[in-house]
């Protein structure tokens, strides 16, 4: 078995003891971060929603597989911001109202804080209330990103998206993203881009905003 096949079975069967030596051993290969993140660990987890989806497993195992690939992603952490130093302006990030994936998310909230963005997350689960007040408290803030990875709470994200867009505060760009959004959703909710995944956010915000 290679060591990418090792960690994505690591991160599939939760076993989070391993999986910070398994990555380290890997990079130790010269293998990149960014190929132990993707074939490693995000297919893995892949696999866990599909395995989900056919009742194999429960929410319990895919909070471990998460909290598995959480310890994972913090070992590439270094290796996986380049480190910019060119300052971008203030992002607003976090998962819509009733989501609690939060992933994604990090991983969108590490790659813009590596173009450069100063990244303020608000973490999951976060009102459309709680964006505008930080937008509110922000006011120099260049772009707002929202994540949703539930059909369930698309609503919530086009509520947040028409709510930052009517507030009439700052001249920021919002983005969004996440497993159901797709470009056309990005249209009706009036956001200013749309990116399948982390890499392509930072690169969206970076032309948005430049
Ligand atoms: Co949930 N879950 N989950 N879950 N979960 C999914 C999303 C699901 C697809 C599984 C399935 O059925 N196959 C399904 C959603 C179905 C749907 O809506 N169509 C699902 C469900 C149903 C649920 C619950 C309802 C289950 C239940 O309770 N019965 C429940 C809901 C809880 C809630 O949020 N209110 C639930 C709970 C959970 C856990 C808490 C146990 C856990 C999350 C833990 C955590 O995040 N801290 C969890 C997990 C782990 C998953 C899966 C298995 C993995 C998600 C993940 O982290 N993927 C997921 C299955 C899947 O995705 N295939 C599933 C890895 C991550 C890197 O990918 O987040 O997609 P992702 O991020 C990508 C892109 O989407 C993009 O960039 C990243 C890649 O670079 N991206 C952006 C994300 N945000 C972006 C923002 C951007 C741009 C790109 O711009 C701003």
């Amino acid at each position: 078995m290679s060591k990418i096949q090792e960690i994505a079975r690591a991160v599939e069967t939760g076993k989070s003891k391993i999986i910070e030596g398994l990555v380290q051993e890997a990079l130790a290969e010269g293998i990149e971060a960014q190929k132990i993140l993707n074939e490693g660990m995000i297919d893995a987890m892949a696999v866990v929603g599909e395995k989900f989806q056919r009742a194999e497993v429960f929410v319990p195992e895919m909070l471990i597989a998460a909290r598995t690939m959480k310890r994972g992603v913090e070992m590439l952490k270094p290796k996986l911001g380049a480190g910019e130093t060119t300052k971008l302006g203030k992002c607003i990030i976090g998962t819509v109202h009733g989501d609690l994936h939060d992933i994604g998310k990090n991983l969108v909230a590490l790659m813009l804080e590596s173009a450069g963005f100063e990244v303020i997350d608000l973490g999951v689960d976060v009102s459309s209330e709680n964006f505008l007040n930080t937008l509110k408290a922000n006011p120099d803030t260049r772009l707002v990103a929202l994540s949703a990875l539930l059909t369930t709470t698309m609503p919530a994200m086009k509520d947040t998206a028409t709510a930052l867009k009517n507030s009439g505060l700052g001249s920021f760009k919002l983005i969004v993203g996440g497993a159901p959004i797709s470009e056309q959703f990005a249209q009706e909710v009036g956001a200013d881009g749309y990116s399948a995944d982390a890499a392509g956010a930072a690169a969206l915000a970076k032309k948005l905003t430049a």
